[in-house]
């Protein structure tokens, strides 16, 4: 056997830094003489753009220095955490799989101490065989239908939410149509531009190279081809992903014949908890969602390649395969959340959520287990524009959900709810398809322009509330990191306390006639700050209980 020196020598830092451990109570200076940053009403609204290594991380440049809505991330390691090294934290990503050995990432990834890999044996006897790096609870699948299409396939049972259902699947398909007719009119307009250019497919450069000789109707098919390379792509890669979008919800999400299951189990049956696999990837295409949401928490810093993580140093990512494409079923969720409480998480990440539910007690009853095992909960807040508690009308229930219904009384204190925020301060700040709520929505925190790990060694800028929560977890992460006795009630109390307060009116829903005072569209009234996190934190540690 060939033996590596430098292994042995991580071996003595390893143990010389797990004897200081228990030396110390927390892993930082004493950060009371540190001022944190009280609000960000004054700040002006960004006039030049960010360059672009800037936005590939600006979720992390700081609120004062940077004027943007960032995390003050970068200001936190450089004034607070410099090279002190803190606990690792395990936290879990319960999402559409994860690109394990992407480079960025692989270092990262939890590995089960106590389980051996391929032996076809559950060595730790968890239950779950051969669980190296988390659990797929999907197995092959991929596509599913949404929970109304499932509920409109169990049939008429009476009740009110069958009616809703009915009436939400008819909506949803009449709302297909148009989009059906736009995208078989844009396949014309490509069809015909790429003719003209002799190309199979074209990009912006094309369409800036047809001149004005060009015959009228490909002049008018030219400046409709620009919504088609509007994104710096191929225009036959957009018309790929919009047709994906269009026939993947006739042909599986809101197709009430459509069976999607394929793990053999009791679907109704919360007993029934073995099945799914050990690949937590699970197909590489269609991991991206999980792939991305993990590289925000945990890709690499400064290792020049692609983006920085929030926590990279201190987290061991756990892949919880659970979300497919169509709504997750709420029996896989609690099972997933069971399961990474049970094996050491101490952060879970969820970026996902629907509006309808069969057995939303389950997971509720799970995100009580985690709280009882010290576990916090962070969940996205929701793409869909929507003010999830409105003054007058009814009140919009979305799933997960800590909150018993009808009711504003919480079931736990371990579960943050998080809405996303736009690069820039002003009245856009909040992203125009994130949900809002003064009841249901907690933080607020990046989202828009976030650039991480995508399947095939990659990266992307995505958005979504989806970024905005491991944004949030990656936080809370840190914080566990370096003051690992704070209980997860706690941390959630500091990433909201500690969070920079905004006393302003901005857009909400992306409608311009519909303002907010920021202060009123979540619990806190604030966006999460790791700089400001770990300052409270440090006082709240030394706090007699
Ligand atoms: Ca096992
Ligand atoms: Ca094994
Ligand atoms: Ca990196
Ligand atoms: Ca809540």
């Amino acid at each position: 056997m060939k033996i590596n020196k430098s292994i042995y020598l991580s071996a003595l830092v390893a143990l010389a830094l797990t004897s200081c451990k228990t030396a110390q109570t927390s892993y930082l200076q004493d950060l009371s003489a540190l001022k944190p940053i009280e609000s960000a009403d004054q700040l002006p609204t960004r006039k030049s753009a960010l360059a672009e290594s800037s936005l590939q991380r600006w979720s992390h440049l700081d609120v004062l220095k940077d004027t943007v809505p960032g995390m003050s991330v970068d200001r936190a390691y450089q004034e607070i955490i410099k090279d002190k090294a803190g606990k690792k934290v395990i936290v879990a990503v319960i999402d559409s799989g994860i690109e394990v050995d992407h480079a960025d990432l692989k270092t990262q990834m939890w590995v089960n101490p106590k389980e051996k890999a391929g032996n076809g044996k559950d060595d730790d006897k968890n239950g779950y065989t051969d669980d190296i790096h988390g659990w797929n609870f999907l197995g092959e699948t991929n596509e599913e239908q949404l929970e109304l299409t499932r509920i409109v396939s169990r049939g008429d049972d009476g009740s009110a939410e069958y009616k809703r259902a009915v009436k939400e699947l008819e909506e949803k398909r009449a709302e297909l149509e148009p989009l059906k007719a736009r995208l078989a009119s844009m396949q014309e307009v490509h069809d015909k531009v790429a003719k003209y250019v002799k190309k199979e497919t074209f990009t912006k450069a094309d369409l800036d190279k047809i001149g004005a000789d060009a015959p009228a109707d490909i002049a008018k098919a030219k400046n409709m081809a620009y919504a088609l390379v509007s994104g710096g792509k191929e225009a036959n890669e957009y018309l790929k992903d919009f047709a994906g979008y269009v026939n993947g919800q006739l042909d599986y999400n809101l197709n009430p014949d459509f069976k999607g299951r394929k793990t053999g189990d009791d679907i109704f049956d919360i007993n029934d908890k073995i099945y799914g696999n050990s690949n937590v990837m699970g197909d590489r295409d269609h991991a991206k969602h999980g792939t991305h949401v993990a590289g925000i928490i945990a890709q690499t810093r400064h290792n020049n390649i692609g983006g920085d993580g929030v926590a990279s140093n201190n987290v061991e990512i756990m892949s919880v395969r659970a979300v497919p494409d169509g709504d997750e079923y709420d029996k896989d969720i609690a099972l997933a959340i069971r399961y990474a409480a049970d094996n050491g998480a101490k952060v879970i990440n969820g970026s996902f959520g629907k509006y309808f539910a069969q057995n939303s007690q389950w997971v509720m009853d799970a995100i009580k287990y985690a709280e009882k095992k010290d576990v916090l909960i962070v969940v996205a807040a929701g793409n869909d524009a929507m003010d999830l508690n409105p003054a007058t009308g009814e009140e919009i229930k979305r799933y997960p959900n800590d909150r018993i219904e009808g009711t504003k009384t919480e079931i736990a204190d371990n579960f943050l709810v998080v809405g996303a925020l736009n690069p820039s301060f002003g009245e856009k700040m909040v992203a125009n398809f994130s949900n809002f709520g003064n009841v249901d929505v907690d933080v607020f925190a990046p989202g828009v322009k976030i650039y991480a790990t995508v399947p095939h060694g990659k990266y992307e800028y995505l958005q979504g509330t989806s970024m905005a929560s491991p944004n949030t977890a990656g936080v809370a992460a840190m914080i566990r990191s370096y003051y690992p006795k704070l209980k997860a009630a706690q941390v959630k109390k500091i990433m909201m306390d500690s969070g920079v307060a905004v006393n302003k009116q901005v857009i909400v829903s992306g409608d311009k006639d519909d303002k907010r005072n920021f202060k009123d569209i979540s619990t806190s009234g604030k966006f999460v700050n790791l700089y400001n996190a770990l300052i409270m934190a440090d006082k709240v540690s030394k706090e007699k209980k």
